[in-house]
């Protein structure tokens, strides 16, 4: 059939009535398989969400809460709801603006922790902020105030609800679900339907208040938080927002100092599997889980305690080099104090931080190069797989190899010496993740190639993947190399690779 319609299209092309010899051609073309020659997907692959999700790379979590007021980092849920008392009205649009500063792209508030207290006026419970005899509580809306406060600052935003509950009484039972975790679920949702992530916390440390009955109440972490309704609740709501943890659309990425493996893997087997591991993922993993890191800004705990100090910008700095750089997203901890304010040395500090990263990682030198690629694939109808594709800021172009090529060579080369530090690679994952091993090798003139960064695994891509070329995250930016060329190999791959992007610094 096929071959007869060629013909057919080889007659009409050759026919003077070109318009409509080359329309049915074209039709015929369609006909085919795979006019573009698109790569196959290597599965699992990311849902759309996921993949807006993680272009986020960088965000803010705000603990704010009773524990600000009381010293604690878990309340246990019998606190007086005078002890709420903020010496001035909480401001999250300031929040905000210092995490802009800091190079982020968005942040998380946590809205109700393991105490169960919340910062809106929610009908499920009356411990709630609104219920405190302080002036600036009485009308309190932390939700309400951080999503106006995004949408003012273009950040992308979202809400920490604590699923364990040591306030509740009615916590360990299945109308604890119904009643008031997915009904909290469902009016946050309704604080803005284009958030990002909420956060569900898998921590159950047993006791609390309970109401009254200070008793210990474990559950059955996989099955007693509904998952598949608290799925639906939200996400019919906000189609875009990214349940995590126990919601299971992204993974704790295994500690809390901010660093993911090397090696880093997005897909990975839900629930709590004993082949998991946060670090790494799991190369033949069931689920697209990518990695989230969160780690705290500040010296002290999550909540705001009096005496902390930031953390150096350096060692911020480091960090995102170990969480974004390493197929991870960073969400890092900056605590309001007592006034609901971030405190002047964490805004130094942050800012500070924001400012390393725009100077170290903003001026791209891949684009004045000449890029060169050993394998391409061959191009489809309207779509091309050549080199140029990873440099042109585009986000839907990718470098391909053709079926087959698991490994390939690409080299950049500039008229003149450049000054380099780091390479920073991005897969185009939307067809899964697929590089297994690669190196970078530098050269001065051309001719003689040196391999950088030995002591990195040079391993996994994933979404982004930022290589310092003195192999030393904590040091990255002590000495610049020469070069003339730059040459990344990419010698192992689950299917042919395809990568989104690389940019130079
Ligand atoms: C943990 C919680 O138990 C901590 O208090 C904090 O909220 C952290 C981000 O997640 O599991």
């Amino acid at each position: 059939m096929k071959t007869l319609k060629h013909f057919v299209a080889l007659l009409l092309l050759a026919s003077p009535v070109m318009t409509w010899a080359q329309e049915d051609f074209r039709l015929i073309n369609e006909d085919l398989p795979n006019p573009e020659n698109e790569p196959a997907p290597v599965h699992p692959v990311p849902h759309p969400r996921q993949l807006k999700w993680q272009e986020t790379e960088f965000y803010a979590f705000f603990h704010y809460g009773m524990n600000t007021y009381t010293g604690k980092e878990w309340g246990y849920g019998d606190e007086n709801l005078n002890t709420f008392a903020p010496t001035a009205l909480p401001n999250p649009h300031q929040w905000l603006e210092v995490a802009k500063k800091a190079g982020m792209k968005g942040g998380i508030a946590v809205v109700k922790h393991h105490d169960g207290f919340c910062l809106w006026p929610t009908e499920t419970t009356d411990h709630h902020c609104q219920n405190s005899n302080n002036t600036y509580a009485k009308t309190l809306n932390i939700p309400e105030a951080f999503a106006k406060a995004a949408k003012e600052l273009e950040m992308k935003y979202g809400f920490y609800i604590s699923p364990w509950d040591r306030n509740s009484a009615l916590y360990g039972t299945d109308r604890y679900v119904k009643e008031v975790f997915l009904r909290q679920s469902a009016e946050l949702a309704k604080y803005g339907s284009d958030q990002f992530e909420m956060w569900f916390d898998g921590a159950n440390g047993g006791g609390g208040y309970y109401g009254g009955a200070k008793e210990n109440r474990s559950i059955d972490r996989e099955t007693y938080y509904d998952v598949p309704n608290l799925r639906d609740t939200v996400h019919k709501v906000c189609p875009d927002c990214v349940l995590w943890g126990v919601g299971g659309e992204a993974r704790w990425i295994g500690n809390e100092e901010g660093w993911a493996g090397q090696t880093n893997w997005s897909p990975e087997n839900r629930g709590y599997a004993p082949e998991n591991n946060g670090m790494y993922g799991n190369e033949n993993g069931w689920f697209w889980l990518p990695g989230e890191s969160d780690a705290k800004g500040t010296s002290g705990g999550w909540f705001y305690h009096d005496g902390e100090r930031p953390l150096s910008p350096e060692t911020l700095f480091q960090m995102y080099l170990e969480t974004v750089g390493r197929n991870s997203t960073l969400i890092l901890n900056l605590p309001p104090n007592k006034a609901g304010v971030l405190p002047p040395a964490t805004v130094t500090a942050v800012t500070r931080m924001g400012e390393l990263i725009t100077q170290r990682l903003s001026k791209d030198l891949a684009p004045n190069a000449k890029v060169k690629a050993s394998v391409t694939r061959t191009a489809g109808l309207n779509k091309k797989y050549v080199a140029e594709n990873l440099t042109d800021n585009d986000k839907n172009t990718y470098w391909a190899a053709p079926d087959g090529t698991t490994s390939a060579t690409i080299t950049f080369t500039w008229d003149t010496p450049q000054k380099v530090r780091y390479v920073d690679l991005m897969e185009y994952i939307a067809k899964g993740q697929r590089v297994k091993k690669f190196k970078i090798e530098t050269s001065a003139d051309g001719n003689e190639w040196t391999q950088r960064a030995e002591r990195q695994e040079t391993t996994t891509i994933g979404y982004k993947r930022i290589i310092p070329l003195n192999g030393s995250t904590e040091h990255s930016y002590s000495n610049a190399y020469d070069v003339k060329a730059l040459r990344i190999t990419i010698m192992d791959a689950k299917a042919c690779p395809l990568l989104h992007r690389i940019s130079i610094y």
